[in-house]
């Protein structure tokens, strides 16, 4: 049995669903209800992962711990080239995709409506339709950046690609990374996941 801290609809619900992709218990605690939330994270930041006695920072190291733990087909387990593109596309999606969608939340943050907050939240929305011109050349051959089936990567993918809509920019996402977004979000565990973080009220 773990424990999650989660924000709705956040990077988290990506480890959210693979708990529930590799059949396992999540009890879910919402980190924005919590005053102290600083004294579990000092970062402030979800997904935290709570296994027995240790906690868990960071979303790519907490998929790391739980696919090594419970080997599935969301992560090769073994040494080789094909865990090595899966660990290089986890960190693709984690500390390239991830940040490039931050800067739209940072300029929400500190800038006041304006030309100027406008400007930004282009030029952040210009280098993310980049990024996903670069997803969708990864899937020109295969379905998920897993191959036949999805990965973690995907997962994370999915979940980011529904932050974009509350920011009246274009994000572009081309059509076979629409298909992938698509399978990844009818996921057993996606759907579970979701509504789990919904019952919980926003
Ligand atoms: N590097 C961290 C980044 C986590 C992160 O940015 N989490 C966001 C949600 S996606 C967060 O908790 N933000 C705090 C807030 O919005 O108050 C990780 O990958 O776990």
């Amino acid at each position: 049995m773990y424990t999650l801290y989660y924000i709705q609809e956040a990077c988290s619900l990506a480890v959210n669903t693979v708990l529930r992709e590799l059949d396992q218990e999540v009890t879910l605690i919402r980190a924005d209800n919590l005053s102290e939330f600083s004294v579990v994270n000092p970062a402030q930041q979800v997904p935290v992962l709570i296994d027995g006695d240790e906690k868990l920072f960071e979303g790519a190291a907490i998929m790391l711990h739980l696919t090594s733990k419970h080997p599935s087909y969301l992560f090769p387990t073994e040494q080789g080239p094909a865990r090595r593109r899966a660990v290089e596309q986890l960190l693709f999606a984690n500390a390239t995709m991830h940040p490039a969608y931050s800067r739209l939340f940072f300029v929400a943050r500190v800038m006041e409506s304006g030309s100027v907050r406008q400007q930004l939240f282009e030029a952040a929305a210009k280098e993310i339709n980049r990024l996903w011109g670069q997803v969708e050349s990864q899937l020109q051959s295969q379905p998920f950046l897993g191959g036949q089936q999805a990965s973690v990567a995907d997962i994370l993918l999915a979940v980011y690609s529904r932050w974009g809509a509350a920011f009246g920019v274009d994000i572009i996402i081309p059509p076979r990374t629409a298909h992938m977004i698509e399978a990844v979000t009818s996921m057993p565990g996606f759907v579970a996941a979701l509504q789990a973080e919904q019952a919980q009220g926003v």
